[in-house]
């Protein structure tokens, strides 16, 4: 089933006219409204007036993370603020985060992508969606809950955590449909099998899983070990939340929600544009958001444009699963971790050398974080007391920086490699190209 014909499998001349419009009415509302891109346009001597046709929005200057979280907490807002009436915050949990606001009518185009994505992923009104997205700041949650009601479907807004209450309440409620991260999926999946369940006796469906990387391979075990359809889904705070794109059950990649989302892959070096099916960064312009429109915003995310009809019948162009990223951000258990946050959290400590490397693992389902860090020659040479209190004290203090805890372990001063070039901080052990 296809949630709504008419903007799925428009015709590419009906589609490119939409858009064309949108961008031009989104970049005048972003040039008047907000003083960030009034700046900006003028300083590249660009005019609502120069977007004659969609490749003109190569005339435009990109948004980066980072600006969006200069205008802290609400500098991009496109509104007076009684017309916001909702907010949502990036994953991270410190520094400052992106803050993110909807109009009543940004909600109804957010339910309205979701209710596209649930139904790409087989959801119907007859379904009970259980979603174990986390509710909350995190679009995750309120996403689907808002693309569910939205269809019908019976919505179970059971939040993240609680296992074993999930696996009841899955086996009680009868869940056909289920929506998390893909690592917590494969969590679901041991203990379930761990309590002895047999998957044969739930009643589970499809999962509609994302915020996270994940492969084929993963697609393949999870499908195995639930029993169901697994479906890829995408998106950002920055944009909306999920929702931006989604897998159809083709399975050969995900459509953009393009009448709402304009995309583009460009060079994350030259930041010049490449054609479809080649490999680079996303980038994505919102269309019809009132509350923060966003012009041309670098995802950081690497994945490829596929164009093509598909065989469910949507003309909506599909991206590839995203396999990588062109900054340093991490995603862990669903939290975006950067680096240079973990750094500041050392930096803080006495006794420590500058030197640590980030080790990322999964040694079964979920995400695990090492800090590798070099102690100080006398720190070092200290009673094991002294040092396992240091260890506890560093992990506080991390801890409390991304909200996230991880292992901390101490390293001889000089033991940990130097590099001539950049630094080599992260070793990721998850594979995900
Ligand atoms: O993760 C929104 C979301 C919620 C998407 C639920 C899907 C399901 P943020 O916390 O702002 O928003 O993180 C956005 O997460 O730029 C990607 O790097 C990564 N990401 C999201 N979905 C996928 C996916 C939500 N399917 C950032 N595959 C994005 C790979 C993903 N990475």
């Amino acid at each position: 089933m296809i949630w709504n014909p008419e903007a799925e499998c428009m015709s590419q001349e009906e589609k490119q006219e939409l858009q064309l419009r949108r961008l031009q009415n989104t970049v005048k509302r972003a040039y008047e409204n907000v003083p960030y891109y009034n700046k900006r346009l003028r300083d590249a001597g660009v005019f609502p007036e120069d977007i004659e046709t969609l490749d003109d929005i190569e005339k435009l200057p990109f948004t980066t993370k980072n600006d969006l979280r200069e205008a802290y907490p609400f500098g991009m807002f496109a509104v007076p603020d009684e017309e916001i009436v909702e907010v949502h915050t990036s994953s991270g949990t410190t520094g400052k985060p992106v803050v993110s606001g909807y109009t009543s009518r940004d909600l109804e185009i957010w339910s309205e992508v979701m209710a596209r994505a649930l139904t790409m992923g087989m959801a119907t009104r007859k379904d009970r969606i259980q979603n174990c997205y986390g509710y909350g700041l995190f679009t995750g949650g309120l996403g689907v809950h808002y693309g569910a009601q939205k269809i019908g479907a019976t919505v179970i807004p059971i939040s993240a955590g609680n296992t074993k209450r999930q696996i009841e309440i899955m086996q009680d409620f009868g869940t056909t449909v289920i929506t998390c991260t893909p690592s917590y999926a494969l969590y679901l999946a041991e203990v379930l099998e761990k309590e002895g369940v047999d998957i044969g006796e739930l009643n589970l469906k499809s999962g509609i899983f994302g915020a996270e990387m994940w492969t084929e391979e993963m697609r393949e075990t999870i499908e195995a070990r639930l029993g169901l359809t697994a479906l890829n889904i995408y998106g950002l705070t920055e944009i909306i939340g999920p929702g931006v794109a989604m897998e159809c059950t083709e399975k050969n990649g995900l459509h953009i929600a393009e009448d709402h989302f304009y995309p583009e892959i460009i060079d994350p070096k030259t930041g010049e544009k490449l054609p479809n099916g080649t490999k680079g960064e996303l980038v994505l312009t919102t269309l019809t958001r009132e509350g923060m429109p966003v012009l041309r915003f670098r995802t950081k995310d690497i994945t490829a444009l596929r164009d093509g009809e598909c065989g469910c019948g949507r003309t909506l162009v599909r991206m590839d699963r995203i396999t990588g990223r062109s900054d340093d951000m991490l995603k862990i258990r669903g939290v975006i971790v950067f680096p240079s946050q973990i750094e500041r959290a050392l930096l803080k400590i006495k006794g420590l050398e500058p030197h640590y490397q980030i080790v990322v693992t999964r040694p079964e389902f979920l995400d695990e974080l090492e800090v590798q860090v070099e102690a100080s020659p006398e720190l070092f040479s200290d009673e094991v007391k002294h040092v396992e209190e240091a260890k506890r004290m560093i992990e506080k203090h991390i801890h409390s920086e991304i909200g996230l805890r991880v292992n901390v372990t101490l390293v001889e001063p000089g033991s940990l490699p130097r590099s001539e070039g950049k630094a080599i901080r992260v070793i990721d052990k998850r594979k995900f190209d």
